[in-house]
């Protein structure tokens, strides 16, 4: 009687077929005393680092938050309100980022006007800074690991070599234009976490803006080469 029973119950499988069910995310509204809480959804924020990009192209500066404990990037549209600030909650940005840990933030690098991603390598082990180029396609945001000598993370010159500008697993280096040359430098603590270095970006000195040179065959995009041109120096302020 077991056995058939359980030839039964294969023949209706097959005969009716079985599929998964479609998981479609609900987000449904919650109210608090007759008042709509806008961010219920978010799942909070314990330690997060913020950065703005116009997720949605309407030329208004959004919000990205990545937070360091849960390792999540979570995105919130500027809705422009005329009275007070207003965000709206928009998980459907939030595939656009790669899996990252321990810290991720945006700047535009390349001064196109949209903003790169720069985080943790994602290669598990390499102490450095990984960079993803961002793009606009047809109103759609993406972004695009860019390809270096050393495990795709941020190189600098190591004799005949290249080597990963070291910044530790769990720092959040500086990245921005240091000495206001138009080009962008970077900020890190040194591997015993003493010494701020300084890698002053060599970009505007030796190549400018418009005839750079490349360095290395394995570096392909010269828009990478204004971030990779660096050498070290002490800081000293
Ligand atoms: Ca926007
Ligand atoms: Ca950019
Ligand atoms: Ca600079």
């Amino acid at each position: 009687m077991r056995y058939i029973c359980i030839i039964v119950f294969g023949i209706l499988i097959s005969i009716t077929g079985v599929t998964g069910q479609d998981y479609q995310p609900f987000f449904p509204d919650f109210y608090v005393n007759g008042k709509k809480l806008s961010l219920a959804l978010t799942g909070g924020l314990r330690n997060a680092r913020f950065s703005n990009i116009d997720f949605n192209g309407d030329g208004i500066k959004d919000i990205y938050a990545f937070d360091h404990t849960s390792g999540r990037s979570l995105c919130f549209i500027n809705l422009d309100e005329s009275e007070g600030i207003a965000y709206r909650y928009a998980p459907e940005y939030e595939n656009i980022f790669p899996v990252m840990k321990n810290w991720a933030m945006l700047y535009d690098f390349n001064k196109d006007g949209i903003e790169d991603l720069f985080c943790l390598p994602t290669t598990p082990g390499i102490a450095g800074i990984e960079v993803w180029r961002g793009k606009r396609q047809g109103g759609l945001l993406s972004f695009s690991r860019m390809n270096t000598p050393f495990y795709n993370v941020l190189a600098i010159k190591a004799g005949s070599q290249f080597t990963n500008l070291y910044n530790a697993l769990t720092d959040i280096p500086g990245i921005f234009d240091v000495d206001d040359d138009g080009d962008t430098d970077i900020l890190a603590f040194e591997i015993d976490g003493s010494f701020l270095t300084y890698y002053k970006n060599l970009a505007m000195e030796r190549m400018g803006w418009l005839k750079p040179e490349r360095e290395g065959p394995a570096i392909q995009d010269p828009r990478l080469c204004r971030l990779m041109r660096i050498v070290t120096a002490t800081l000293t302020c």
